[in-house]
């Protein structure tokens, strides 16, 4: 019998906390047949990330106080350490087997994640022990999160009937098109300057955005809708470039296969600048990407020509890369492994 689950997310902001925990609730549920929970303290990011959830199979509930007297499931998984409530925690202590506990970690591609990945810490004070799983870049850790119908729902993927869906025009001849998904303090401004006087014609993608279709020089910009998860994907293979932010739609860029540019996470300190790097270091094309994407993230001045005229080597490194990362675990995968061992 597949396991029950129960995956807790806490929402700090935007939508990668609740982003990730979808993705993976759904796999598990829809791939392995796993009977999950998703309890959730702010629902809201699902309304748009998952609009038709009522359908199931996913059991989604509000995390709210006053906490419901429930069984805990066969396999508890927190993200991003966001600690259950601590009734459910004395649960997990009470129950007659105990709890398989993960903790899933934020991506991070620095090396010291893959002797983190798999270790146990025993509570302090009950029989429980958690266990932290790391998802990243290399074999020794949980990998990355990647539907088993991907590739088919990409090659059945349609262009042309993409763009008419959205109301976009057919595509030009030599058209450079262009997904943004970026935090409100990018660069943009800069980058449509230089963008204006490209001598190739420029769309610009904007899904979830306020804007309105506006057109400036060769660049003509075009809102697109919030799409549900599942479609997110579609923007990035209806572009030549994609602009990801996070963790959720960083990862989703990187099996598409296209050139892209992340506008990774703010932390103090300027932490996500050595995150930043531990992922240039990897990447096949990291020191061509490196310029432009420590422009995009504010540690340097934008040349957008350069980094144009390195989109064709972008390509090859793109596909060179999706093929290292097909070799990793798949995340999902890995973490019903992880916990089917510790089932038995
Ligand atoms: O939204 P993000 O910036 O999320 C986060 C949070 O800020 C979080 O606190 C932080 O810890 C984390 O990043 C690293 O970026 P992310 O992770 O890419 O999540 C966006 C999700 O939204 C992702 O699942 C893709 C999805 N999405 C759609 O489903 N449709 C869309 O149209 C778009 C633009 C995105």
């Amino acid at each position: 019998m597949p396991p029950t689950c129960d995956i807790f997310c806490a929402v700090v902001d935007n939508y990668g906390d609740a982003g990730v925990c979808w993705r993976l609730a759904s796999q598990l549920a829809h791939e392995h047949g796993w009977q999950v929970r998703l309890w959730i303290d702010d629902p809201q990011p699902l309304y748009r990330l998952a609009p038709d959830m009522a359908k199931g199979p996913i059991e989604v509930r509000h995390w709210d106080a006053p906490w419901p007297a429930v069984d805990p499931a066969e396999v508890v998984i927190e993200a991003f350490a966001c600690d259950p409530p601590a009734e459910y925690v004395a649960a997990m202590a009470r129950a007659e087997h105990q709890p398989v506990w993960i903790n899933l970690e934020y991506l991070s591609a620095e090396s010291w994640v893959a002797s983190c990945h798999g270790q146990a810490s025993p509570h302090p004070r009950l029989p429980l022990v958690k266990h932290f799983l790391f998802p990243g870049f290399d074999a020794a850790t949980g990998g990355l999160l990647r539907e088993v119908d991907y590739e088919a729902r990409r090659a059945a993927f349609n262009e042309s009937a993409f763009r008419a869906e959205f109301g976009l025009p057919p595509r030009q001849v030599d058209e450079l098109t262009i997904s943004m998904f970026a935090y409100p303090h990018a660069p943009l401004p800069d980058l449509l300057t230089a963008l204006a006087t490209s001598e190739r014609p420029v769309s610009i993608l904007l899904p979830g955005g306020v804007q309105r279709t506006s057109s400036n020089g060769a660049v003509n910009q075009f809102p697109l809708p919030f799409l549900p998860q599942r479609r997110y994907d579609e923007i990035l293979w209806a572009c030549d470039l994609n602009f990801v932010r996070g963790e959720d739609s960083f990862v989703r860029a990187q099996w598409a296969a296209k050139p892209f540019v992340w506008h990774i996470y703010p932390q103090e300190d300027d932490a996500h600048r050595v995150k930043l790097d531990a992922f240039l270091d990897r990447h096949p094309a990291g020191n061509v990407l490196r310029p432009f994407w420590h422009a995009w993230n504010g540690w340097r001045r934008l040349d957008w020509q350069a980094f144009a005229a390195s989109l064709p080597d972008q390509e090859v490194a793109a596909k060179t890369w999706r093929e290292t990362l097909s070799g990793l675990p798949n995340l999902a995968a890995a973490l019903v492994q992880f916990s089917g061992e510790r089932l038995k």
